[in-house]
């Protein structure tokens, strides 16, 4: 049983000063570097869309950053446009230590659908590939970290657990947007997934 540290989404976009800034975002990247080394592997997500996403909000006429729409898959918030393919903003945090990282794994390209969870898109059937890499590899035991605690860690961290991963999320070690509830919401979610929130 080895165990694997997942650090969520720590790019310049979700930092103080970034597109979809969260709260203290950086605040969370010495503690991050330091805990990599107790991890038998490192594995890093990096939420990566193209220009134009439709989980944009300027993707839909009139619709304000931080509203909410119906798609095919269910709600989405429309969030102003962030970690744009290439950008400066995609970019992890300058501190972040990247060469830790044996798999960097990407979600959000899919201009369709967004993909909050590091292993499937939004419409909860699409697989990103992480789950396959992390059973041939034997990492059964999952400590995630990392951006927003309310949205891609905390479906990251959902659907490990219901894939039956041994899930544990360091909340000490992860800053929430908390929008209409979402904190409240996402707790409660991964209380009830199994989740080990310490
Ligand atoms: C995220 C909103 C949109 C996240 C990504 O990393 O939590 N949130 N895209
Ligand atoms: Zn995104």
């Amino acid at each position: 049983m080895a165990k694997a540290l997942i650090v969520i989404d720590i790019q310049k976009d979700f930092c103080p000063g970034g597109a979809l800034a969260v709260p203290e975002g950086d605040r969370i990247v010495p503690g991050v570097n330091q805990l990599m080394t107790e991890f038998d592997a490192v594995i890093l997500t990096q939420d990566w869309h193209p220009a134009g996403h439709s989980s944009f909000a300027s993707a839909h006429e009139g619709a304000a950053p931080m509203s909410m729409t119906e798609m095919p898959y269910g709600p989405q918030v429309l969030w102003p446009d962030h970690c744009i393919q290439g950008s400066h903003g995609a970019n992890f945090h300058a501190d972040l230590t990247v060469d830790r990282a044996d798999l960097i794994i990407r979600k959000g390209y899919n201009p369709a659908i967004d993909s909050y969870s590091a292993f499937f898109e939004n419409d909860h059937t699409t697989p990103t590939g992480l789950e396959g890499y992390l059973r041939t590899r034997g990492l059964t035991q999952l400590t995630l970290v990392g951006l927003a605690l309310d949205f891609c860690v905390n479906y990251s961290a959902v659907d490990a657990a219901k894939l039956g991963f041994d899930v544990t999320v360091r909340s000490d070690l992860c800053r929430a947007i908390d929008f209409g509830g979402s904190l409240a919401a996402a707790q409660a979610a991964m209380g009830e997934a199994g989740v080990t929130l310490v």
